[in-house]
């Protein structure tokens, strides 16, 4: 079995992105999947904040197709926010859009194809001992019970052209903080027994708040919880690193 990798938050920083799965030889200087059997786990947050958010969607896109079974890709909050932009504009959806740092050149560039894509995105996902997800919070158990059970409700929720069920969904995904504090890791470690793995792999909250420092400062991934989750958004958007995480 390859080694595993995973990355959060990208936030439109391609080139950040192209150097570190570079520099891990995942892929080679024109974009091309050379990891082998290595897993490339991307947790959300593609886009919005950052200079080139479509650039980051293709370079995933691309990678996904060209090595469908290694490159895994997960729904963030702020992919659930660029496909609620675009279907539904005129709803508070740009409100909150604008505020959340959407790009609109980003949001021109995409096509039919990239919104069929987003809807298509799961949002949780097993790998090996290791439990992925974009935010730090107990809300997916909304959607159900167990990993398949959580990502079904969320195609149906996706497939749909309601704007509230889009929008609750994104609202949902906003929340964080749910491991931190005296009672993080019982949390955690309920999670972890309903959904599996023995560790939980996110990005979404910044590694320096939790820390208390600057995200200048943020150097690794933080474990915490007893061990029982890892943090894996260096910051990039704040100045702090992006991070490419070798999970074993
Ligand atoms: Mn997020």
């Amino acid at each position: 079995m390859g080694s595993t990798f995973a990355t959060s938050d990208v936030h439109g920083h391609l080139a950040d992105l192209r150097a570190n799965l570079a520099g891990a030889g995942l892929v080679d200087a024109d974009d091309r999947w050379v990891g082998g059997d290595a897993d490339l786990w991307i947790l959300g947050d593609l886009v919005d904040r950052g200079p080139d958010g479509i650039g980051v969607v293709r370079l995933v896109r691309s990678l996904q197709d060209q090595a469908p079974d290694r490159v895994h890709m997960l729904l963030g909050n702020h992919e659930a926010l660029m496909l609620g932009m675009k279907l539904f504009p005129r709803t508070r959806f740009t409100e909150v859009w604008t505020m959340n740092g959407g790009r609109r050149s980003d949001q021109d560039s995409l096509t039919d194809e990239d919104v069929a894509w987003l809807r298509s995105l799961p949002l949780v996902a097993r790998s090996g001992e290791h439990l992925m997800m974009h935010s730090d919070t107990t809300g997916y158990l909304g959607w159900g019970g167990s990993v398949e059970e959580i990502n079904a409700t969320v195609a149906t929720m996706l497939a749909g052209d309601d704007p509230q069920v889009h929008f609750d969904l994104f609202a949902a995904l906003t929340s964080r903080y749910d491991f931190v504090g005296a009672d993080g890791p019982e949390v955690a470690r309920s999670l972890l027994s309903t959904l599996g793995g023995s560790r939980v792999v996110h990005g979404h909250s910044i590694i320096s708040t939790l820390l208390g420092v600057r995200s200048s400062q943020v150097e690794g991934p933080l474990l915490y919880a007893d061990g029982l989750v890892v943090d894996i958004d260096g910051g990039r958007y704040d100045g702090g690193p992006l991070l490419l995480v070798q999970l074993d």
